[in-house]
């Protein structure tokens, strides 16, 4: 009786929500510098994945991830799913014109965005979201241009930029509705909260969502309507049970909370089948946490399943933890890319970011990753540059003692996040005004460290980690 009530509850709420269109945009990027790091609009592809199941009709416009946002040269560049993007050189926003480099939009061209908004059916409702705080001049070029080119739509904005800098979003992006946050895992009524929105949006009333679960357990994110995918972006948990100052993991995320190991070797096993994807990025918080429950199933059955996949972490993940059962089970299961959060040397400052690693660990970390078979220049460790009150020396030294590990130094300049335990420091350190401009958090102008002296500095500091990194290189060779 119950499965007969269940079925005529959804064909009603179907046939209610048929031809309701909604369309997602995946805005441009302005930057500095961008580059295609295993990057997928995976939020936006969650959402779109419950409101397929749902019943509404969805589509994507990812300025992104379309074959047009790439260049012939680039599609030839690319490699295990990254790769550069297709740019356009555009003035630079007046607050940032003293930075003596080139802007850009990455993406595809105002033109082709303007193209396939029209190509789609006139939707009902619009959802846009946002990466990094400092590309909002990306999310309000797309706004505007689908104001112009589908007047009188209804749009709501959230994802990183939304979530951190609400108000700003409020007060300039043009958008009707400014969400913040996760809109999927809000202790189990995220679907309710999505259900919300779309009503604001409409402006009626629409039937309960069935799925009341946090969808990222078993509904896969709907990479299959972009319109094209070499790579597929992962989660085995989300949030992170540290609170490092810097990050606004916990903001954005909630609470940590993990995937059954099996369900994200099913979901590998789909893509890998239906869509014949090899490679795969995860974007855990957290993924070497709580790994003899996770991380080392999930490997293992990776293995028993003999999937021929390669597998990137461009998240800095935890060194704590790893030992050789870990170590040679990533290496033989295909993980090709490594990165790991270590920050700095400086013992201090080690304890000050959260106590997640020292020193006698990374080199044991590093120790078991070579036994496994990894090679140096697989491994990169994040290094933060620019800290308030960190000195120079530090930097160096830390730059020094990771190539003395005989692994790659990757430098991080830190940006300040809004909403972190550190933004306090960081307004009084820097001379810019971080609170009110949040092209200011932008990694490349180094915001606390942005005079003559720390630009050359930095850019000698990074010469010195690329020569680290050659070295390695040759050293295969
Ligand atoms: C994966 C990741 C990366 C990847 C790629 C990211 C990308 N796609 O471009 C890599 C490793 C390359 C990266 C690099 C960096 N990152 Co990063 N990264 C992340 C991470 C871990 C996850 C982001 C993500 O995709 N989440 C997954 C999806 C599911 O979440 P979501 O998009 O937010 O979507 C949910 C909601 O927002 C909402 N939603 C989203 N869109 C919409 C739309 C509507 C309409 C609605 C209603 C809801 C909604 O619903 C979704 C589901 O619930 C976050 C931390 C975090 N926990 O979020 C940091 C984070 C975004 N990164 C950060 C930083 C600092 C960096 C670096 C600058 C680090 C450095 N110093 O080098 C670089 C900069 C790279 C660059 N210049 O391009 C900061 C943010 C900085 C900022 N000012 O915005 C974060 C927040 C981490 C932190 N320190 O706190 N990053
Ligand atoms: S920096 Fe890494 S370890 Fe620290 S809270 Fe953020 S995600 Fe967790």
């Amino acid at each position: 009786m119950a499965q007969v009530e269940n079925r005529v509850y959804r064909l009603s709420k179907e046939h209610m929500r048929a031809n309701t269109f909604i369309l997602l945009v995946s805005p441009w990027i302005h930057d500095f510098a961008a580059f295609d790091y295993w990057a997928k609009p995976l939020g936006l592809l969650h959402i779109a994945s419950v409101l397929r199941e749902e019943g509404f009709d969805v589509e994507i416009v990812d300025c992104l991830n379309d074959p047009a946002a790439r260049t012939t040269e680039d599609t030839a560049r690319r490699r295990y799913g990254r790769g550069p993007y297709r740019k356009e050189e555009i003035p630079k926003p007046p607050v940032l014109s003293w930075v003596p480099r080139r802007y850009s939009r990455y993406g595809i061209t105002p033109d082709q965005f303007r193209k396939r908004l029209r190509g789609a059916r006139r939707p009902d409702a619009i959802l846009v979201t946002s990466g990094m705080t400092y590309w909002y001049p990306g999310v309000f070029e797309s706004i505007n241009i689908i104001r112009e080119t589908l007047p009188g739509i209804p749009i709501a904005l959230g994802g990183i930029y939304a979530t951190l800098c609400p108000d700003h979003a409020r007060a300039y992006s043009g958008a009707d509705v400014v969400v913040e946050g996760d809109v999927l895992d809000r202790n189990n009524k995220s679907s309710i909260f999505l259900k919300e929105i779309l009503a604001t949006l409409l402006g009626r009333d629409i039937p309960a969502f069935r799925s009341r679960h946090p969808s990222f357990q078993i509904q896969y994110p709907a990479f299959d309507i972009l319109p094209s995918i070499d790579q597929v972006t992962l989660f085995t948990s989300r949030g992170c049970p540290y609170s490092c100052v810097y990050c606004a993991s916990r903001v954005l995320d909630g609470d940590f909370r993990e995937r059954d190991p099996f369900s994200v070797v099913d979901e590998i096993e789909y893509w890998n089948n239906r869509y014949g994807i090899r490679d795969f990025s995860f974007y855990d918080d957290a993924l070497m946490v709580n790994a003899e429950r996770r991380l080392v199933p999930m490997l293992k059955e990776i293995l028993r399943r003999n999937l021929e996949c390669r597998f990137h972490c461009p998240n800095g993940m935890h060194l704590r933890g790893m030992n050789q059962t870990i170590a040679g089970l990533m290496y033989r299961s295909g993980f090709k890319t490594l990165r790991f959060g270590f920050e700095t040397s400086r013992p201090q400052r080690q304890e000050i970011m959260g106590g997640k690693i020292s020193n006698q660990e990374a080199e044991a970390a590093v120790e078991h990753l070579k036994w496994a078979g990894f090679r140096g220049e697989e491994i990169g460790f994040y290094l933060l540059c620019g800290l308030p009150g960190q000195e120079r020396k530090e930097m160096e030294d830390t730059v020094e003692y990771v190539a003395s590990l005989g692994v790659r130094p990757v430098i991080a300049e830190y940006s300040p996040v809004p909403r972190t335990a550190l933004w306090p420091d960081a307004l009084a350190s820097s001379p810019l005004d971080l609170a009110g401009e949040p092209l200011y958090h932008n990694n490349s102008i180094f915001p606390l460290l942005h005079g003559e002296e720390d630009r050359k500095f930095l850019q000698y500091l990074k010469q010195k980690a690329r020569q680290y990194d050659s070295r390695l290189r040759s050293r295969k060779a």
